[in-house]
């Protein structure tokens, strides 16, 4: 398994019945059941991951479906430039500019094995762009909020994230 830290998996969190929802400025929302989205053709992105903490976790191999290929289902309206992606645990959401969450992965599996709850199963954003930082790859991802402006209000992750450092 792999050297990722394992963190306590909060309360607000549960994985049974879990579903992904895809609002906002596109053509149809949608709502994925986790079936739904390994129907999705699948893709591989080998990865270390390093936090901001100071640690780092060497070759990754993730698993799962181009955050693209998602938004094309959806359908994107003219205009359509920013992404907040929500998690489970509460207040936890990141702002990204469209151009970045495409590219990113959407990951199911980690190593060869489903994706264990404690490192954000079922579905963790998996940024692979060379800004990555520790704070995007949301765990429990459960919404993808489309819109034309950056949601900087509901962008937590970076200063929650910043907050754990001592
Ligand atoms: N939903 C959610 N995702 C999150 C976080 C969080 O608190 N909530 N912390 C982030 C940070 S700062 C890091 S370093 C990694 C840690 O991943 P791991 O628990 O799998 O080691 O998760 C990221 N994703
Ligand atoms: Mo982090």
């Amino acid at each position: 398994m792999s050297d990722l830290r394992t963190h306590d998996v909060p309360a607000a969190v549960d994985p049974d019945g879990w579903t992904l929802s895809v609002t906002g400025t596109v053509d149809r929302s949608l709502r994925l059941t986790p079936d739904d989205l390994a129907s999705f053709p699948l893709e591989t992105a080998a990865d270390d991951f390093a936090c901001v903490e100071g640690w780092v976790a060497d070759g990754l191999s993730w698993r799962g479906v181009r955050v693209g290929t998602v938004l094309d289902r959806a359908g994107l309206t003219e205009g359509s430039e920013y992404a907040l992606v929500r998690a489970m645990d509460g207040d936890y959401a990141c702002s990204f500019s469209l151009d970045r969450l495409r590219e990113s992965i959407l990951a199911l599996e980690l190593d060869g094995e489903s994706l264990p709850v404690e490192h954000g199963g079922p579905a963790r954003l998996v940024p692979i762009d060379s800004e990555r930082n520790c704070w995007e790859h949301i765990k429990w991802v459960s919404a993808i909020e489309v819109g034309e402006t950056p949601f900087s209000d509901a962008d937590t992750a970076k200063d929650l994230a910043l907050s754990r450092i001592e």
